[in-house]
């Protein structure tokens, strides 16, 4: 398979950013065909072309639009509606939405434009990590380049169509990134996620209906109008349809964004990416970021496109290959992930909150050679009783690591109870065949 820059296409022009280079480059071309279109037809045309939300979740983006219930409650109560993009990009290992967001901040903000007016939304918002300043900074300069250049605001292109747009720091909690605690979070609010349904397009940002959508996923909206749903179904698999960018890091020759259809393989991937690092094997790699299960160099074939990782017991979720070779101790990388998911636990409910402050316990005696053959057994039943017990994805998330790595390495663990520590410290190192 080969790579389809559509995204990423402009990204290494100079000032890739402005508002020049982008209308340079067919950049808000989009806008006047969906201005000709009403509401409804925009929202077809992304239903026709099959896009499926790029956070994670894989739901299918115009599918979304159509939940925003249309006229007044009712009592008679006209709600407004918000779009709200979520650029809190925090899965450990994704890094696809920050760089697009640098690189062509544009096709974001033409994307929003286009959604907002699908779903007849007044005021958009993104939503960013806050940690990432020069995202921030390059969204607000581009959506000043919007309103001055009547992108933005009264009656866009003289279309007769209105919208404000917000561009909104978080104050960097993962949990922010789950929809409703961002929706809590934009409103003043300590992110904690909500009880769902109502889902946010029905009771969203101030109760009103509410599209959350991923940054990516906003953005293959102008292509997608540009050149029609059978330009984009052509590429992908008839379930997943479509480009998409995926990261990949770690011992990889060249990490970085490779945008390619939905279906590529590990394979091809690396390929691309100049291979595992000289000299070492793949070992271990995430296909969706640390909170999907791991796969190994057995699945460097499987097509990477939501119903066939599925179907191979793990997520393509955001699409972040974080790739391990053979010097990697797996239970110090599972250590270091249910570290992180101790720490950004919103403490909301009892599983995550006190079932990732034990699994640190548990892998932190595991891995320094202190645990105990029982220690095994009570990881496995700490992350089945926060898996699918816990209020949010953050939970299962946290439990999918270990229990992925305890089906593919067990043999690894035993190994530090055996040998009284890491395997992978030279000093015991000559031990591990
Ligand atoms: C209206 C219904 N709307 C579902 C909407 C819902 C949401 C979307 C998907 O988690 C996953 C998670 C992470 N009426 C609806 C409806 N919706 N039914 O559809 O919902 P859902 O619940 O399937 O997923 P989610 O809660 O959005 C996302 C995984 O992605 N993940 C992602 C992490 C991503 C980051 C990042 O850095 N970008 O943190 C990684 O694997 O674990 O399983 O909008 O409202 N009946
Ligand atoms: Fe909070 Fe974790 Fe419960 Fe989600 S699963 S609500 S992050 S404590």
């Amino acid at each position: 398979m080969t790579l389809t820059p559509v995204l990423s296409k402009y990204w290494n022009l100079p000032n890739s950013w402005t508002l020049d280079t982008y209308r340079a480059h067919q950049g808000y071309a989009a806008l006047p065909i969906a201005f000709a279109m009403t509401p409804d037809e925009v929202i077809a045309t992304v239903k026709d072309a099959g896009l499926r939300g790029r956070g994670g979740a894989g739901f299918p983006t115009g599918m979304k639009w159509g939940f925003i219930p249309q006229g007044p409650d009712p009592d008679g109560t006209v709600k407004p509606h918000y779009l709200v993009v979520n650029a809190d990009e925090s899965e450990p290992g994704t890094c696809k939405d920050i760089p697009l967001m640098l690189a062509s901040p544009h096709s974001l903000i033409e994307g929003v434009i286009i959604a907002a007016y699908a779903i007849r939304a007044a005021h958009a918002f993104i939503y960013v990590r806050g940690e990432v300043v020069p995202v921030l900074r390059r969204l607000q300069a581009a959506a000043e380049e919007c309103y001055a250049a009547g992108l933005l605001g009264s009656d866009i292109l003289g279309s007769g169509y209105d919208l404000e747009l917000t561009v909104h720091a978080g104050a960097g909690a993962y949990i922010c990134g789950e929809e409703t605690a961002l929706l809590d979070s934009l409103e003043g609010r300590r992110g904690q996620p909500r009880l769902r349904p109502p889902f946010p397009a029905v009771a969203g940002l101030y109760a009103s209906p509410t599209v959350v959508n991923n940054v990516e996923s906003i953005a293959s909206v102008p292509p997608i109008l540009r050149n029609g749903p059978s330009w984009f179904r052509a590429m992908g698999t008839e379930k997943s349809p479509g480009f998409t960018l995926y990261s990949l890091s770690g011992h990889v020759a060249r990490p970085g964004q490779y945008e390619a259809p939905l279906g590529v393989t590990l394979r091809e991937l690396l390929g691309y990416a100049g291979g595992v690092r000289a000299g070492h094997e793949l070992k271990f790699w995430t296909p969706g970021g640390s909170s999907t299960p791991l796969f190994t160099a057995e699945h460097l074939d499987v097509p990477l496109d939501y119903e066939n990782v599925m179907a191979h017991g793990s997520m393509l979720g955001t699409k972040a290959l974080q790739i391990f070779d053979d010097t990697t101790c797996v239970v110090r990388a599972v250590l270091r992930w249910t570290e992180f998911y101790a720490h950004e636990s919103c403490g909301k409910c009892t599983p995550c909150r006190e079932g990732t402050y034990w699994l640190v316990q548990l892998l932190t005696r595991l891995e320094a050679g202190l645990g105990t053959p029982a220690d095994l057994d009570k990881l496995l039943d700490i992350a089945d009783n926060i898996n699918g017990k816990s209020f949010c994805a953050l939970g299962d998330g946290a439990a999918s690591p270990i229990v992925s790595s305890m089906k593919y390495f067990r043999d690894e663990y035993i190994a530090h109870l055996e040998r009284g520590g890491c395997p992978f410290d030279p000093a015991r190192a000559t031990a591990w065949a």
